[in-house]
Protein backbone atom coordinates (compact mmCIF):
# COMPACT_ATOMS: atom_id res chain seq x y z
CA UNK A 1 0.00 0.00 0.00
CA UNK A 2 0.87 3.94 -0.21
CA UNK A 3 -0.03 6.36 1.98
CA UNK A 4 -1.05 9.80 0.57
CA UNK A 5 0.81 12.15 2.24
CA UNK A 6 0.57 14.65 -0.03
CA UNK A 7 -2.89 15.07 0.79
CA UNK A 8 -2.54 16.51 3.84
CA UNK A 9 0.55 18.55 3.84
CA UNK A 10 0.22 21.99 3.07
CA UNK A 11 3.81 23.15 2.85
CA UNK A 12 7.05 22.61 1.31
CA UNK A 13 8.10 19.83 3.70
CA UNK A 14 4.81 17.48 1.53
CA UNK A 15 7.03 15.92 -0.59
CA UNK A 16 8.93 12.32 0.47
CA UNK A 17 7.25 10.64 3.61
CA UNK A 18 5.39 8.52 1.41
CA UNK A 19 8.15 6.83 0.09
CA UNK A 20 9.25 6.18 3.60
CA UNK A 21 6.15 5.46 5.08
CA UNK A 22 5.28 3.11 2.06
CA UNK A 23 6.42 -0.03 3.98
CA UNK A 24 4.44 -2.32 5.29
CA UNK A 25 2.63 -0.14 7.96
CA UNK A 26 -0.31 -2.88 7.54
CA UNK A 27 1.18 -6.00 7.97
CA UNK A 28 1.51 -7.97 11.27
CA UNK A 29 3.49 -11.13 11.94
CA UNK A 30 1.04 -14.01 11.99
CA UNK A 31 3.28 -17.02 12.33
CA UNK A 32 6.30 -16.02 14.11
CA UNK A 33 6.76 -18.06 17.27
CA UNK A 34 7.56 -15.77 20.26
CA UNK A 35 8.92 -16.92 23.03
CA UNK A 36 9.73 -13.71 24.61
CA UNK A 37 8.27 -12.41 27.88
CA UNK A 38 7.81 -9.18 27.97
CA UNK A 39 9.57 -7.38 31.15
CA UNK A 40 11.13 -10.88 32.82
CA UNK A 41 12.53 -8.95 35.20
CA UNK A 42 8.97 -7.51 36.90
CA UNK A 43 6.60 -9.90 38.44
CA UNK A 44 3.24 -9.04 36.73
CA UNK A 45 -0.06 -9.70 38.72
CA UNK A 46 -2.17 -11.66 35.85
CA UNK A 47 -5.72 -10.49 37.16
CA UNK A 48 -9.01 -11.85 37.70
CA UNK A 49 -9.92 -15.54 37.84
CA UNK A 50 -8.82 -18.21 35.61
CA UNK A 51 -11.78 -20.56 34.19
CA UNK A 52 -12.64 -21.96 31.07
CA UNK A 53 -13.81 -20.56 28.03
CA UNK A 54 -15.97 -21.81 25.48
CA UNK A 55 -15.33 -20.57 22.16
CA UNK A 56 -17.18 -20.81 18.81
CA UNK A 57 -14.77 -20.44 15.93
CA UNK A 58 -16.37 -19.09 12.31
CA UNK A 59 -15.49 -17.24 8.87
CA UNK A 60 -16.87 -14.19 10.17
CA UNK A 61 -14.12 -13.35 12.78
CA UNK A 62 -10.99 -14.80 10.63
CA UNK A 63 -8.84 -12.06 9.08
CA UNK A 64 -8.00 -11.28 6.55
CA UNK A 65 -11.46 -13.00 5.31
CA UNK A 66 -11.82 -16.60 4.01
CA UNK A 67 -11.90 -17.34 0.16
CA UNK A 68 -14.09 -20.66 -0.94
CA UNK A 69 -15.44 -22.08 2.62
CA UNK A 70 -18.51 -23.75 2.21
CA UNK A 71 -21.78 -22.49 4.39
CA UNK A 72 -21.64 -23.81 8.13
CA UNK A 73 -17.78 -23.76 8.10
CA UNK A 74 -17.12 -23.79 12.28
CA UNK A 75 -15.64 -24.98 15.21
CA UNK A 76 -15.90 -24.95 19.15
CA UNK A 77 -13.60 -25.35 21.79
CA UNK A 78 -12.62 -25.19 25.44
CA UNK A 79 -9.77 -23.75 27.11
CA UNK A 80 -8.69 -23.19 29.73
CA UNK A 81 -5.47 -22.02 31.64
CA UNK A 82 -4.20 -22.43 35.35
CA UNK A 83 -2.13 -20.20 37.45
CA UNK A 84 1.03 -21.16 36.09
CA UNK A 85 -0.10 -20.77 32.68
CA UNK A 86 -0.23 -24.22 31.67
CA UNK A 87 -3.38 -24.64 28.90
CA UNK A 88 -5.32 -26.90 28.07
CA UNK A 89 -7.74 -26.87 24.84
CA UNK A 90 -9.87 -29.38 22.75
CA UNK A 91 -10.79 -27.49 19.77
CA UNK A 92 -13.12 -29.34 17.02
CA UNK A 93 -14.23 -28.23 13.55
CA UNK A 94 -16.25 -28.47 11.00
CA UNK A 95 -17.41 -28.20 7.15
CA UNK A 96 -13.99 -26.71 6.07
CA UNK A 97 -13.11 -26.02 2.33
CA UNK A 98 -10.71 -29.12 3.10
CA UNK A 99 -8.40 -30.76 5.53
CA UNK A 100 -7.12 -28.29 8.75
CA UNK A 101 -3.51 -28.05 8.27
CA UNK A 102 -2.36 -26.24 11.84
CA UNK A 103 -4.49 -24.80 14.55
CA UNK A 104 -2.75 -21.85 16.83
CA UNK A 105 -2.98 -20.07 20.10
CA UNK A 106 -2.54 -16.63 19.33
CA UNK A 107 -2.40 -13.07 21.18
CA UNK A 108 -4.16 -10.39 19.51
CA UNK A 109 -7.83 -8.33 19.85
CA UNK A 110 -11.15 -9.20 17.73
CA UNK A 111 -9.97 -7.75 14.66
CA UNK A 112 -6.55 -7.83 14.60
CA UNK A 113 -4.17 -10.61 13.84
CA UNK A 114 -1.34 -11.34 16.00
CA UNK A 115 1.69 -13.85 17.10
CA UNK A 116 1.16 -17.35 17.83
CA UNK A 117 1.06 -18.47 21.18
CA UNK A 118 1.27 -22.11 21.19
CA UNK A 119 0.49 -24.40 18.17
CA UNK A 120 -2.08 -27.07 18.53
CA UNK A 121 -1.58 -31.12 17.33
CA UNK A 122 -4.15 -32.77 15.92
CA UNK A 123 -4.15 -36.87 15.62
CA UNK A 124 -6.91 -37.64 13.81
CA UNK A 125 -6.35 -35.79 10.34
CA UNK A 126 -7.38 -32.68 11.30
CA UNK A 127 -10.78 -32.74 13.05
CA UNK A 128 -9.81 -32.40 16.56
CA UNK A 129 -6.85 -30.39 18.00
CA UNK A 130 -5.50 -30.15 21.17
CA UNK A 131 -2.38 -28.83 23.19
CA UNK A 132 0.67 -30.86 23.36
CA UNK A 133 2.07 -31.92 25.85
CA UNK A 134 5.64 -30.23 25.60
CA UNK A 135 4.00 -27.22 24.58
CA UNK A 136 5.33 -23.86 27.17
CA UNK A 137 3.11 -22.19 29.71
CA UNK A 138 1.90 -18.87 28.90
CA UNK A 139 3.77 -16.26 30.36
CA UNK A 140 2.47 -13.93 33.58
CA UNK A 141 2.03 -11.13 30.55
CA UNK A 142 0.04 -14.17 28.44
CA UNK A 143 -1.91 -14.82 31.39
CA UNK A 144 -2.98 -11.54 31.58
CA UNK A 145 -3.79 -11.29 28.15
CA UNK A 146 -6.07 -14.39 28.67
CA UNK A 147 -8.14 -12.93 31.44
CA UNK A 148 -9.14 -9.88 29.11
CA UNK A 149 -10.15 -11.56 25.82
CA UNK A 150 -6.64 -10.71 24.13
CA UNK A 151 -6.02 -14.92 22.61
CA UNK A 152 -7.71 -16.17 19.81
CA UNK A 153 -7.86 -19.98 17.96
CA UNK A 154 -6.57 -19.96 14.02
CA UNK A 155 -7.18 -23.01 11.81
CA UNK A 156 -5.91 -22.93 8.59
CA UNK A 157 -6.77 -25.05 5.71
CA UNK A 158 -4.92 -25.11 2.05
CA UNK A 159 -7.12 -22.84 0.86
CA UNK A 160 -6.74 -20.54 3.45
CA UNK A 161 -3.15 -20.41 4.59
CA UNK A 162 -3.49 -17.39 7.02
CA UNK A 163 -6.79 -19.05 8.74
CA UNK A 164 -10.06 -20.24 7.61
CA UNK A 165 -12.05 -19.95 10.98
CA UNK A 166 -11.25 -17.93 14.04
CA UNK A 167 -12.95 -17.91 17.64
CA UNK A 168 -12.31 -15.59 20.42
CA UNK A 169 -10.97 -16.75 23.55
CA UNK A 170 -13.06 -14.72 25.26
CA UNK A 171 -14.79 -14.58 28.59
CA UNK A 172 -17.05 -11.92 28.09
CA UNK A 173 -15.93 -10.58 31.64
CA UNK A 174 -13.47 -7.63 30.03
CA UNK A 175 -14.71 -4.44 29.45
CA UNK A 176 -14.61 -2.67 25.61
CA UNK A 177 -12.88 0.42 24.68
CA UNK A 178 -13.02 2.54 22.19
CA UNK A 179 -9.81 4.48 21.94
CA UNK A 180 -10.24 7.93 19.28
CA UNK A 181 -6.84 9.85 18.54
CA UNK A 182 -7.38 13.05 16.69
CA UNK A 183 -5.03 15.32 15.46
CA UNK A 184 -5.66 18.83 16.56
CA UNK A 185 -3.03 20.51 15.07
CA UNK A 186 -3.62 23.73 13.25
CA UNK A 187 -1.07 25.04 10.37
CA UNK A 188 -0.82 27.34 12.75
CA UNK A 189 0.71 24.47 15.56
CA UNK A 190 4.53 24.03 14.84
CA UNK A 191 6.55 27.40 15.18
CA UNK A 192 9.60 27.24 12.98
CA UNK A 193 12.05 29.87 14.27
CA UNK A 194 15.07 29.55 11.31
CA UNK A 195 12.36 31.18 8.72
CA UNK A 196 9.63 32.25 11.30
CA UNK A 197 6.72 29.74 9.54
CA UNK A 198 4.36 27.59 10.93
CA UNK A 199 3.03 23.95 9.93
CA UNK A 200 0.79 21.69 11.18
CA UNK A 201 2.39 18.21 12.79
CA UNK A 202 0.83 15.49 10.67
CA UNK A 203 0.93 12.15 13.20
CA UNK A 204 1.47 8.82 11.79
CA UNK A 205 0.48 5.19 11.88
CA UNK A 206 1.23 4.28 15.67
CA UNK A 207 1.30 1.07 17.84
CA UNK A 208 -0.51 0.29 21.30
CA UNK A 209 -0.43 -2.40 24.10
CA UNK A 210 -2.91 -3.64 27.07
CA UNK A 211 -0.61 -4.69 29.87
CA UNK A 212 0.35 -4.80 33.58
CA UNK A 213 3.39 -4.02 34.51
CA UNK A 214 4.29 -1.70 37.16
CA UNK A 215 6.80 0.45 35.84
CA UNK A 216 7.63 1.10 32.02
CA UNK A 217 5.25 0.31 29.37
CA UNK A 218 6.68 -2.55 27.04
CA UNK A 219 6.51 -0.54 24.31
CA UNK A 220 9.05 1.45 25.53
CA UNK A 221 11.52 -1.25 26.34
CA UNK A 222 14.06 -1.31 27.05
CA UNK A 223 14.24 2.22 28.05
CA UNK A 224 18.01 2.66 27.62
CA UNK A 225 17.76 2.40 23.91
CA UNK A 226 14.69 2.19 21.36
CA UNK A 227 12.95 -1.36 20.46
CA UNK A 228 12.89 -1.99 16.53
CA UNK A 229 9.43 -1.00 17.07
CA UNK A 230 9.87 2.13 18.47
CA UNK A 231 12.35 3.01 15.99
CA UNK A 232 10.35 2.48 12.99
CA UNK A 233 7.20 4.44 14.36
CA UNK A 234 9.67 7.28 15.76
CA UNK A 235 11.61 7.86 12.42
CA UNK A 236 9.39 7.07 9.61
CA UNK A 237 5.70 6.41 11.09
CA UNK A 238 5.42 2.92 10.21
CA UNK A 239 4.50 0.40 13.52
CA UNK A 240 4.79 -2.80 10.99
CA UNK A 241 7.70 -4.07 12.79
CA UNK A 242 6.07 -3.62 15.83
CA UNK A 243 4.44 -7.18 16.97
CA UNK A 244 7.68 -8.89 16.42
CA UNK A 245 9.23 -6.38 18.30
CA UNK A 246 7.40 -6.13 21.45
CA UNK A 247 4.52 -9.32 22.39
CA UNK A 248 1.25 -7.90 22.71
CA UNK A 249 1.89 -4.57 20.54
CA UNK A 250 -1.23 -4.27 17.98
CA UNK A 251 -1.51 -1.61 15.05
CA UNK A 252 -3.41 1.18 14.16
CA UNK A 253 -2.66 2.90 11.01
CA UNK A 254 -6.02 3.27 8.68
CA UNK A 255 -7.52 6.85 9.50
CA UNK A 256 -11.32 7.21 10.05
CA UNK A 257 -12.93 7.36 6.95
CA UNK A 258 -10.08 6.33 4.77
CA UNK A 259 -9.43 2.60 3.02
CA UNK A 260 -6.14 2.30 3.85
CA UNK A 261 -3.06 3.03 5.79
CA UNK A 262 -1.82 6.79 5.98
CA UNK A 263 -0.61 9.21 8.38
CA UNK A 264 -3.46 11.97 9.35
CA UNK A 265 -3.24 15.64 9.84
CA UNK A 266 -5.38 18.32 11.15
CA UNK A 267 -8.88 16.95 11.80
CA UNK A 268 -7.67 13.06 10.92
CA UNK A 269 -8.18 10.37 13.51
CA UNK A 270 -7.31 6.85 14.22
CA UNK A 271 -9.81 4.75 16.14
CA UNK A 272 -9.53 1.23 17.54
CA UNK A 273 -10.63 -1.11 20.31
CA UNK A 274 -8.96 -2.94 22.93
CA UNK A 275 -10.30 -4.87 26.25
CA UNK A 276 -9.32 -4.59 29.96
CA UNK A 277 -9.94 -5.60 33.42
CA UNK A 278 -9.44 -3.71 36.14
CA UNK A 279 -5.91 -3.13 36.63
CA UNK A 280 -5.00 -3.17 33.08
CA UNK A 281 -3.20 -0.42 31.44
CA UNK A 282 -3.11 1.06 27.44
CA UNK A 283 0.42 2.75 26.01
CA UNK A 284 0.14 4.03 22.65
CA UNK A 285 2.95 5.86 20.19
CA UNK A 286 2.24 7.88 17.16
CA UNK A 287 5.06 9.68 15.56
CA UNK A 288 5.71 13.50 15.93
CA UNK A 289 6.11 13.27 12.21
CA UNK A 290 8.16 16.91 11.55
CA UNK A 291 11.43 15.10 13.73
CA UNK A 292 13.70 12.90 13.42
CA UNK A 293 12.72 10.73 16.16
CA UNK A 294 10.01 12.12 18.28
CA UNK A 295 6.45 10.36 18.98
CA UNK A 296 3.68 10.98 21.32
CA UNK A 297 3.19 8.57 24.16
CA UNK A 298 1.53 8.24 28.16
CA UNK A 299 4.14 9.92 30.17
CA UNK A 300 3.27 9.12 33.76
CA UNK A 301 5.57 6.77 35.48
CA UNK A 302 4.10 3.88 34.29
CA UNK A 303 3.93 5.62 30.87
CA UNK A 304 0.51 4.12 30.65
CA UNK A 305 -3.02 5.58 30.79
CA UNK A 306 -5.41 3.52 33.77
CA UNK A 307 -8.15 1.67 31.60
CA UNK A 308 -10.03 1.69 35.14
CA UNK A 309 -9.86 3.85 38.32
CA UNK A 310 -11.30 2.71 41.48
CA UNK A 311 -12.71 -0.27 39.95
CA UNK A 312 -14.53 1.37 37.45
CA UNK A 313 -13.68 1.41 33.61
CA UNK A 314 -12.84 5.10 32.73
CA UNK A 315 -14.24 7.20 30.27
CA UNK A 316 -13.24 10.50 28.87
CA UNK A 317 -10.29 12.58 26.98
CA UNK A 318 -7.30 11.63 28.36
CA UNK A 319 -5.52 14.87 30.31
CA UNK A 320 -2.91 16.57 27.75
CA UNK A 321 -0.18 16.57 30.81
CA UNK A 322 -0.69 12.66 30.36
CA UNK A 323 0.90 12.58 27.31
CA UNK A 324 4.11 14.22 25.93
CA UNK A 325 6.79 14.20 22.96
CA UNK A 326 9.41 11.88 23.64
CA UNK A 327 12.23 11.32 21.52
CA UNK A 328 13.36 7.31 20.71
CA UNK A 329 17.26 8.42 20.65
CA UNK A 330 17.81 6.63 17.59
CA UNK A 331 18.41 9.63 15.08
CA UNK A 332 20.14 13.22 15.53
CA UNK A 333 17.71 16.03 15.77
CA UNK A 334 17.44 18.83 13.29
CA UNK A 335 15.02 21.45 13.20
CA UNK A 336 11.29 20.33 13.77
CA UNK A 337 9.81 21.02 10.34
CA UNK A 338 12.78 21.10 8.40
CA UNK A 339 15.29 18.92 8.73
CA UNK A 340 16.86 16.89 5.49
CA UNK A 341 16.85 13.77 7.36
CA UNK A 342 13.28 14.14 9.18
CA UNK A 343 10.56 11.63 7.42
CA UNK A 344 8.80 14.34 5.17
CA UNK A 345 12.06 14.69 3.54
CA UNK A 346 14.60 12.14 4.33
CA UNK A 347 15.86 9.93 0.89
CA UNK A 348 14.31 6.92 2.57
CA UNK A 349 13.63 4.95 5.76
CA UNK A 350 15.63 5.39 8.24
CA UNK A 351 18.10 7.75 7.35
CA UNK A 352 20.06 10.30 9.21
CA UNK A 353 22.81 10.68 11.90
CA UNK A 354 22.73 8.90 14.98
CA UNK A 355 21.85 10.48 17.94
CA UNK A 356 24.15 11.41 20.84
CA UNK A 357 22.05 10.15 23.58
CA UNK A 358 20.59 6.86 23.12
CA UNK A 359 17.74 6.72 26.09
CA UNK A 360 14.14 6.36 25.22
CA UNK A 361 13.04 10.01 27.19
CA UNK A 362 10.86 12.65 27.21
CA UNK A 363 11.62 15.87 25.51
CA UNK A 364 11.62 17.38 29.02
CA UNK A 365 13.66 14.69 30.81
CA UNK A 366 16.40 15.03 27.56
CA UNK A 367 16.45 18.76 28.06
CA UNK A 368 15.04 19.55 24.58
CA UNK A 369 11.91 21.40 23.48
CA UNK A 370 9.74 21.97 21.15
CA UNK A 371 7.66 25.42 20.26
CA UNK A 372 4.37 24.66 19.86
CA UNK A 373 1.17 26.91 19.53
CA UNK A 374 -0.98 24.66 21.75
CA UNK A 375 -1.69 20.80 21.58
CA UNK A 376 -1.98 18.69 18.29
CA UNK A 377 -2.76 15.45 19.67
CA UNK A 378 -6.19 14.73 21.66
CA UNK A 379 -6.98 10.88 22.89
CA UNK A 380 -10.37 9.82 23.98
CA UNK A 381 -11.12 6.75 25.92
CA UNK A 382 -14.98 5.30 25.75
CA UNK A 383 -15.76 1.94 27.86
CA UNK A 384 -18.69 0.14 25.36
CA1 LIG B 1 16.58 12.20 18.54
CA1 LIG C 1 17.62 4.88 12.76
CA1 LIG D 1 15.40 10.14 9.41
Amino acid sequence: MSYRLQKLSTTKSAVALSVLLALGACSSSDDNNDDNDTNPEQPVDTGGELETVSVTLDTAQETPAPVGVPDGASGTADVSVDAAGVVTATVGVSNLSGPATMAHIHRAFAGSSGPVLIGLTSDDGGSTWTVPADARALTADEIGAFNRGELYINVHTDANGSGEIRGQIDSGNATRFTVLIENISTPETLNVASDSSTQPVPLSPGAYIVHRNETDSPLLLPRDAANAGLESVAEDGNPGPYPAAVPGAGVFNTPVGADGPAPIGPGGSYEFTVQGVDGDKLDFVTMFIPSNDWFYTATDDDNSLDLFVDGQPVSGEVAATDIAIWDAGTEFDEEPGTGPNQAQRQEGPNTGDPDSNTAVGSLESRGQSVSLNGPALRVTITPQ
